[in-house]
């Protein structure tokens, strides 16, 4: 086995040559372009297709190089995902790379309020190896855990959740995603008996009603409303939202719901779809469970209850059960809207439930459709070993673990026998003294996280806190003990997991900058200084790690084991699971599958179950002091979360405005002496932060919206979480204004 320094001498510059995409097979002849983004006077000689690093719609560009290095880009006109169309983020995805502020080197923070400080990656693995050692001798190997993410390839997040839990003895870690998707991860395991959006992309454009639910499409996902613009059977499009949102005003019926009513909305709406006999007795019958409860359950939600506790008028209702019924293709969508709330789970599976009752699922145009956020939301649901055992196993499970640990050749014992905490239990951990140090790999908790002086706090607590990003100055970074710099999307090769399921290969077509690795070289780096190389000698590119990744999925409804190759990936433009060997013929360049075909669900007996539950009132009501509701969420397209790639592009930094704004409805600015642009304040129990007021009815009256995209917002928001998927409740607190 080699010594640590001798391995980190074959991945650090200088003795690291760089050369570009893994082989020619890669790329091609360059493509056609032209359009805007290859600089004028630079004449690219090769063209290669990777995926977007932005959003889950998981867009396919078409990268444009010189001499090995991405010149430029523009939509690959022959993607099934986006089918040459591209949002701003994705026309400008490469300008982050080359921003001012990029880690570009390991730094350490010697003392608590001393200065984050250059080290070598000799220093800075040292360093992490042996502070970490040292505190878990001292409080026990659970001691220290990690919080990572959906935004890196599938292959490192495995490499992060089989290092630290399997290699350093960690029990604790999760992601971004608990922030994102646990909602829709919970509640389809509990219907269909696994974690599985069913839905094809198509299946925007074979609809003929689409209801959105607590998701603005046209902003967070911008390509699938493309997708439904193609519709050519002219849909009704439904909008269930508290806000007149972009897509709102696009959509042919919005339904402006009192915020964190749907429960109750749900509910209602399914009692009217039975009493209109809207209602497939023969799908039930065949494919579910648990009916004759849930239509008990749903009895006390009469049309007068609706209105009362949702605003939405009993001819609304009327209509929407109209709209539902006489549609011969219904499909549901929703986001975050119903993910991050109190009663979350419950709630989508309410959604779940009129899709199933009125047998919209399995067909064409149809489905449940949860829509995942980040580009690889899915990989991380999947492969990451946090909320489940890799390739959707379970630790709990002894033949789970077994098989797992054959299919990495290491010893079945080494793998925990739970799952480790949710991301709040983490961090009330470390409040309670039981973590002492975390490593955060690409998210930025002190901005994106509910409650953020709760956070902040936190981080102050730690004995050790390690951050893994390819910026140098985000938030969390400013707390941090010491920052290992990372290479980007762009930057290294492995897969993505989009929304519909369709794992899409991602590139190296850049350099990263001065000694950034790939988190996927960092990771192999701690495993040699921390003494488990050995384990991991077989994770030597991502690629190896992809082939064990598709071994280990074998049997599981996520099963990719037909996929060879990423060249199989490249070729066909991306491929959904599952993926089995016998699935492998016939897939074209525009394939398209969606799941539960045969209406043969997950669970053991094949049947989907109607859950439900009675609703409860929010952890923050409203009240005199606080009487308005706060709503956060995207605040439009050029932005991603905490901006720390897209304030770095000119162009998308034209297109929103820079600083804090918050949404007031006029009734309310008027009652309250507020102008347009006037500097106001929004007091919660938590913080107060000041902000420019935005005069618009794009919100109620009594209700706020603020974008998440600026720190302040989360000063705001208030900790409460869905009990059976720990997601934040973001987008529900009280609320007031001072002008
Ligand atoms: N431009 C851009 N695109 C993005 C992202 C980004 O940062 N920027 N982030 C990506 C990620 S990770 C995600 S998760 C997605 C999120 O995508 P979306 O979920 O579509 O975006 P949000 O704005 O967070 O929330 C959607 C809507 O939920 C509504 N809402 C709030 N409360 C309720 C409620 O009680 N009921 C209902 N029915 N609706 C409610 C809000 O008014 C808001 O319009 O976007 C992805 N795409
Ligand atoms: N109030 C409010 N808060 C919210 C939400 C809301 O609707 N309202 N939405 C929530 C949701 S859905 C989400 S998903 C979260 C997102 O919250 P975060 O995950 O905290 O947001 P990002 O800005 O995407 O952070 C990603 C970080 O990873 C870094 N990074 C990017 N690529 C790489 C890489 O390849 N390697 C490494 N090592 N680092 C990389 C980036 O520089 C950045 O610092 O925010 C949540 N917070
Ligand atoms: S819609 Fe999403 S995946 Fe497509 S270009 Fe925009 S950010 Fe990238
Ligand atoms: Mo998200």
């Amino acid at each position: 086995m080699s010594t640590p320094s001798h391995f980190l001498k074959q991945l650090i510059p200088p003795v690291r040559q760089w050369q570009g995409p893994k082989t020619d097979r890669l790329v091609r002849k360059p493509g056609k372009f032209g359009l805007g983004q290859v600089p004028a006077n630079v004449v690219p000689d090769a063209t290669t297709t990777m995926v977007c690093g932005f959003c889950a719609t998981g867009c396919g560009l078409n990268i444009h190089m010189k001499e090995n290095e991405a010149v430029g880009l523009t939509p690959a006109t022959e993607y099934p995902v986006n089918l040459g169309m591209a949002c701003p983020k994705g026309w400008e995805a490469l300008t982050p790379l080359q921003a001012k502020d990029r880690a570009t080197a390991p730094l350490l923070r010697e003392q608590r309020g001393g200065q984050l400080e250059e080290v070598d990656w000799d220093r800075a693995m040292v360093v992490f190896c042996e502070r970490i050692k040292e505190i878990q001798a001292k409080h026990g190997k659970e001691s220290v855990a990690f919080l990572s993410t959906g935004q890196i390839v599938a292959e490192e997040m495995a490499f992060l959740g089989a290092l630290s839990k399997f290699g350093m003895g960690m029990k604790h870690g999760d992601g971004n995603t608990r922030q994102c998707m646990a909602t829709a991860v919970v509640a389809y395991k509990q219907s269909f008996g696994f974690d599985s959006p069913p839905y094809t992309y198509q299946d925007f454009e074979e609809s003929d009603v689409i209801v959105l639910i607590g998701s603005n499409l046209c902003i967070a996902h911008p390509i699938m409303w493309q997708r439904v613009e193609r519709n050519p059977h002219n849909p009704e499009i439904v909008v269930i939202d508290p806000r007149k949102t972009e897509t709102a005003v696009a959509a042919t019926q919005h339904y402006p719901i009192a915020p964190k009513s749907d429960l109750v909305f749900f509910y209602g709406l399914a009692r009217l779809l039975l009493e209109k006999g809207y209602v497939d007795h023969k799908f039930i019958a065949a494919h579910c469970e648990h009916f004759d409860e849930f239509e008990k359950h749903i009895a006390q939600f009469t049309p007068d209850e609706v209105e009362k506790r949702s605003g939405i008028s009993i001819a609304q209702l009327d209509q929407l059960a109209e709209t539902i019924g006489a549609g011969k293709r219904v499909s549901f969508w929703w986001t975050m809207g119903v993910n991050q709330g109190h009663e979350a789970v419950r709630t989508a599976q309410a959604i779940i439930n009129i899709a199933l009752m009125t047998g919209n699922i399995g067909r064409p145009g149809t489905g449940a459709n949860s829509i995942t956020g980040q580009c690889n939301a899915m990989g991380s649901r999947l492969f990451s070993n946090t909320t489940n055992l890799l390739g959707g196993h379970d630790f709990s499970n002894q033949a789970d673990r077994e098989k797992v640990a054959e299919a990495l050749a290491m010893n079945p014992e080494l793998i925990p026998t739970e799952t480790g905490w949710a991301y709040d239990q983490i961090i009330e951990g470390i409040h309670a003294g039981k973590i002492k140090a975390l490593w955060v790999v690409a998210t930025n908790g002190s901005h994106s996280w509910i409650h953020q002086e709760q956070y902040r706090e936190a981080m102050e607590k730690l004995d050790f806190l390690v951050v893994q990003d390819m910026y140098a100055t985000t938030e969390t970074v400013e707390q941090a003990d010491l920052l290992l710099p990372a290479a980007g999307w762009g930057e290294k090769d492995g897969v993505f997991i989009n929304s519909e399921r369709r794992i899409g290969l991602v590139k190296k077509v850049a350099k990263a900058p001065g000694s950034a690795l790939s988190d996927f070289n960092i990771f192999r780096l701690i495993a040699q200084y921390w003494g488990c190389g050995e384990m991991f000698s077989r994770w030597s590119s991502p690629e190896h790690v992809f082939r064990i990744l598709t071994k280990i999925s074998q049997g599981q409804p996520c099963d990719i084991s037909g996929i060879d190759s990423y060249r199989t990936l490249d070729e066909l433009g991306g491929i959904q699971w599952p993926c089995r060997p016998e699935d492998v013929e016939g897939l074209t360049q525009d394939n398209q599958r969606r799941l539960f075909s045969d209406g043969r669900f997950f669970h053991a007996n094949g049947r989907a179950k109607f859950l439900f539950s009675d609703p409860v009132e929010v952890a923050e009501p409203t009240d005199d002091e606080f009487p308005f509701i706060l709503l956060t969420g995207r605040g439009s397209s050029a932005q991603w979360h905490t901006q720390t790639r897209t304030k770095k592009s000119a162009v998308l930094r034209k297109l929103y405005p820079q600083s804090i704004y918050v949404e007031v409805h006029p009734e309310d600015a008027e009652k309250l002496g507020i102008e347009p642009n006037d500097t106001i304040t929004v007091h919660s129990r938590r913080a107060e932060v000041t902000v420019t007021a935005m005069v618009t009815p794009t919100v109620q009256p009594g209700q706020l919206f603020m974008p998440m995209h600026y720190a302040k917002t989360n000063q705001l928001t208030k900790a409460s979480f869905d009990p059976f998927s720990r997601q934040p409740s973001y987008k529900f607190c009280a609320v007031r204004v001072v002008r």
